[in-house]
This record gives C-alpha cells, sequence and structure tokens, in this order.
C-alpha cells in the first residue's frame, strides 16, 4: 500500500481504507489493552454522547465507563466467539453519573487489537425472538421455490426494501474481470432505474473487494460525515495504525465518498454475496437522505445476504442446465433437418436465428462455393482476407479469439461488428467454413456512466470522480475486446462440425451404393 502518495484515479487500489485512523461519527470507538482492560486509543467524538472529552477517557480503565457486569461479559467475548455474543446491551456512565444504554460491538482486529465499538441504542426497539425466526423461515422457503438467479435476485432486493425502507436495493454482480452489472433492482417511482447497466472495475477497487470477502456488511448513513480521528493515531500496543478492517464504524475512503456524492446518494449500505467463497456480488441499497439501521436490523440484513450466498450455486446450476438443454434441442434440430436436405448451407440459412443464438453471435457467414452473410458481419471482401489470415491458424478445424484486432490489426476497422470470432473449418478440401461474430464489448453492453465530458468536469476544472470518470479508463481496458466465448459454446461448435460431418459422409456412402 501507497500511505505517502496522494490517492487518485490511477491508484485507487492502493489506498490503505482498512487503516484510515478514523471511523464514521454515528457511534464510539475504544480500543483496550486486553490485559488491563485500559483505554489506549479513542474516537475523538466521546463529548457527544458521553459528555466526557476523549482526553478524560484515554489511558483510563473501562471500568469508568462501565460497570463489572458488563466488563465481564467483555472479558468472556475474548475466550469466545464474537458473533454469538454481539451485541451487548451496555449501561454507560456519562459524565453526569447517569445512565445510558449502548449496543457494544466487540471484536479482535486482524492485528490483535481488542476493539470495542458503541452505538446509541433505541430502547423502545424491541427485538423479538419469534417475530425474526417467522421472517426467516417464511424468507427461506420463498428462497427454495424461485426458479432460477434472476427470479431470486429480484426477491431479495424486494425482501430488503421491505425491511429497510431503502430507497434503491440493487443485487450487483461481477463479471469475472471484476466489473459488474444490476441484476436485480427495486427502487422507489421517482428514481432512474440501473437496472441493466455495467460498472468497471475500478468502480469497487481490488482491496476493498478484499476487505468485503472479510466483512460483509457495511452501512454509510450519512455520506456527508465528519470522519472521528482516532486518539491517538497510532496504537500504542503495536505502533502502527490500527487495522479496522472488521470495525462497523471504519471511516469510508474519501473517493468513494465523493463517487456517493456524484451519484446523489445520502446513505449507502452494501451486503457480501459469496460464491464458492468468492466475493460474487453484492447487495447494494442507496437512499437520498441519511439513514441509519440498528445493529439489529443490520444482522437481519447480513442474514439474507448468506442465504442468497448458499442459494446462488443451485440457481446458477439451474440456469446453466437450462440453457445447456436449449443448446441440444437446437442441435437436435439442426440434425433433423440436416439429414432431410440435400444441402446444409441451405438448411443453416433457412435457420439463421437458431445458427446465431448457438453461440449468442451477433452475425455469421457461411462459406461454400458462395459466401452467404446473415446478421452483423464484416465485408464479404474484410472476411475473405481474414480467412486467407485464419486458415493456418486452425487447429483441429476451429480458431477462436474475443480479441481479434490484438492478433489480427486489419480487424481494427470493424471492431464493432467482429471483435470476437470462431472460426470452424468443415472439410479442408474447398474453403467451406463457417465463421460467427461478436462485436467489441463497449457496442454491446450498457455501460452506467456514459462519458459525458462536461459533466467530468467541475468550475475551477477538477476533475470530478463518478461513474463517468472511471469509464473512460475502463474504456482503454476493454478495447478491441468482445464478450468472452463460453467452453460449451465452444463445444456446440464442434459437434455442429461433427452433424454436418457425419451426414455429409452418410450421404456419400449412400451414393456410392447406389453408383456401385
Ligand atoms: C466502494 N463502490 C464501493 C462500494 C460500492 C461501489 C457498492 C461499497 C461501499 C458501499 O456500500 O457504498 C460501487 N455502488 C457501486 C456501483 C454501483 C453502486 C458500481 O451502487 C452501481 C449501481 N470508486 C470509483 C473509483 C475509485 C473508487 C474510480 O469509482 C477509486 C479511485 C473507490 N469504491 C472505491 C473505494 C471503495 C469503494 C476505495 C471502498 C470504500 C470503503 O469501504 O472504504
Amino acid at each position: 500500500y501507497i500511505v505517502d502518495q496522494p490517492i487518485n484515479l490511477t491508484n485507487c487500489d492502493r489506498e490503505p481504507i482498512h487503516i484510515p485512523n478514523a471511523i464514521q461519527p454515528h457511534g464510539i470507538l475504544l480500543i483496550c489493552n486486553e490485559e488491563n482492560l485500559q483505554i489506549t486509543q479513542i474516537s475523538d467524538n466521546t463529548e457527544f454522547f458521553l459528555g466526557y472529552s476523549p482526553d478524560e477517557l484515554l489511558n483510563q480503565s473501562l471500568n469508568r465507563l462501565i460497570n463489572a457486569e458488563d466488563i465481564n461479559a467483555i472479558a468472556q467475548c475474548l475466550e469466545r466467539d464474537f458473533e454469538t455474543i454481539n451485541p451487548l446491551n451496555l449501561k454507560i456512565l456519562n459524565s453526569q453519573q447517569e445512565t445510558i444504554p449502548f449496543y457494544g460491538i466487540v471484536h479482535r482486529s486482524p492485528d490483535n487489537l481488542l476493539i470495542l465499538e458503541l452505538e446509541t441504542c433505541n430502547e423502545d426497539e424491541s427485538y423479538d425472538f419469534f417475530q425474526f425466526s417467522q421472517l426467516t423461515r417464511h424468507l427461506l422457503t420463498k428462497i427454495q421455490n424461485v426458479a432460477d438467479l434472476s427470479t431470486l435476485s429480484q426477491l431479495i432486493t424486494e425482501e430488503i426494501r421491505e425491511i429497510t425502507g431503502f430507497d434503491r436495493v440493487m443485487v450487483y454482480r461481477f463479471d469475472d474481470d471484476g466489473s459488474g452489472e444490476v441484476i436485480a433492482e427495486t427502487k422507489h417511482t421517482d428514481l432512474t432505474s440501473y437496472l441493466g447497466l455495467h460498472y468497471p472495475d475500478s468502480d469497487i477497487p481490488k482491496q476493498a473487494k478484499q476487505l468485503y470477502h472479510l466483512n460483509k456488511l457495511r452501512l454509510i448513513p450519512n455520506v456527508n460525515y465528519q470522519p472521528a480521528a482516532l486518539i491517538p493515531n497510532l496504537s500504542p500496543l503495536t505502533q502502527s495504525s490500527p487495522d479496522l478492517s472488521l470495525s462497523v464504524l471504519r471511516s469510508v475512503s474519501p473517493l468513494h465518498i465523493e463517487y456517493l456524492q456524484n451519484m446523489q446518494v445520502g446513505a449507502s449500505m452494501s451486503i457480501s454475496l459469496l460464491k464458492n467463497n468468492r466475493l460474487w456480488g453484492l447487495i447494494s441499497c442507496h437512499h437520498r437522505t441519511t439513514k441509519y439501521l440498528s445493529y439489529h436490523l443490520r444482522t437481519l440484513c447480513e442474514l439474507i445476504g448468506q442465504l442468497m450466498s448458499i442459494e446462488l450455486s443451485n440457481k446458477e446450476e439451474q440456469d446453466n442446465l437450462t440453457e445447456k438443454i436449449q443448446l441440444k434441442t437446437l442441435l437436435s434440430d439442426f440434425v433433423e433437418k440436416i439429414s432431410e436436405s440435400e444441402d446444409f448451407v441451405e438448411v443453416l440459412t433457412k435457420n439463421q436465428k437458431s445458427l446465431l443464438s448457438l453461440v449468442k453471435a451477433s452475425g455469421v457467414a457461411i462459406i461454400s462455393h458462395e459466401m452467404v452473410l446473415l446478421g452483423e458481419t464484416p465485408s464479404e471482401n474484410q472476411i475473405n482476407h481474414l480467412i486467407d489470415w485464419v486458415l493456418p491458424h486452425l487447429q483441429n478445424n476451429l480458431y477462436y479469439t474475443d480479441t481479434l484486432p490484438k492478433v489480427y490489426p486489419p480487424a481494427e476497422h470493424f471492431k464493432d461488428l467482429a471483435a470476437g470470432v470462431i472460426v470452424v473449418s468443415i472439410t479442408k478440401l474447398q474453403r467451406n467454413l463457417i465463421i460467427w461474430f461478436r462485436p467489441e464489448v463497449i457496442q454491446t453492453v450498457n455501460w452506467g456512466g456514459e462519458p459525458n465530458k462536461e459533466q467530468n468536469i467541475d468550475a475551477d476544472g477538477n476533475i470530478i470522480l463518478s461513474p463517468r470518470k472511471s469509464f473512460e479508463k475502463w474504456q482503454e481496458i476493454v478495447k478491441f475486446k468482445s464478450l468472452p466465448w463460453q467452453k460449451y459454446e465452444i463445444e456446440a461448435v464442434i459437434e455442429l462440425r461433427s452433424v454436418i460431418i457425419g451426414i455429409i459422409l452418410k450421404k456419400a456412402d449412400e451414393l456410392a451404393l447406389i453408383n456401385e
């Protein structure tokens, strides 16, 4: 991590977001020496909550604030799994000697510090276990009953919005390259929809993704907050900035705050979705104004995220299966039609839609004695040159790439038609080929934050950080690329070839028999 250099758009994946030396001010953070429960670091916002200045509490024992019974509860946490104990219902003595209820959230940080976070607790907020279990049971049944990933995602956004009241709830799924897509959304009618929009990898930088793998829920109740600094900055126990990865109050990256402000978001929450122990996506929630959620509600949201995570594999497998069955149906349809016909080229041409959907291509060329072009393709002349180049590159009668302009520069001129190709050769004797095309990815998908120069620069000429700005950087990365060809799509092409060959051979045999 770089700490000394200013963080900007080009190096934001190196910002050390886990050691901000500050918290969001809707609670208090204390770090204690485990040996004697002496307060070694404290956030500088204690006066507001407790009437004590931070200096009055620093180096004091925790029992200045907390009674023996509660201290005991915290001490017991040290031996056990914190998650089963949090939140502690603490009664804290303020400077006026009044007792004030707080939730205490205790954990041991990755750098082995004992961290206690205090959030005010609303006493009339009752936590009804029965209601809670009814709700989860009901939800679990619904989750198991939905058929596919898209319905599951939609259901989850509806449930989270119902429970929390956020203005906008989305399921955001990461692609293999780290970019992502909003695949489900439930929102207030006044808001414009983000459904189907894609965002670049850099919008959620690497270290943030790592952190979200570890810590599964974050809440920013007020995007316009003033951070509360830790006093002192460095831990006297470790001589370094305390690792706040698992803290619920951790102050958020200023770059991300800027991003949210530019998106006109007042409060934000996100919940990690993991599949096979990898960060698969996020449930992302926005509110136009400030919005706080109690620890219990957050726990419920986290649980919903976990339930969805468990069900992800099932639903994705189900979706893959459905897709494979559709492919099989397409293929067997071709088998039937080709065996009934004299001319396979004619069959392929007539079933243009199936031929394209076999590999989700936007164009295809069938080359035999003549060339037939279907859908969006380069010109006949361009394709002829491409064929001259590709023939020596065929392996087992096949060639495919999702970055054609990088390996074959003339394709730069028609990248919006063919940045990706699959080429299959049917017979070697003549030029007998099928070529599928996919356009450059930028032309294919809906990028959230289409670049718009005027919105990127403020009155003083400074760059405004927003999805729009990071989009420009992203454009460079996906330049000359099509969406990747999937393994099962390549397999479908191989199978189509063997079907055609099989039928040609069979017909040749029949012809030989007749001629005998
Ligand atoms: C964090 N970026 C995030 C988070 C989200 C997004 C959900 C998690 C924090 C939160 O809950 O708010 C991005 N939010 C989105 C996207 C959508 C959305 C894509 O709703 C789509 C609808 N961000 C940038 C650039 C940088 C950057 C260019 O766009 C760096 C220069 C940084 N984003 C950034 C950082 C974090 C972040 C550092 C971590 C914030 C933290 O946890 O401290």
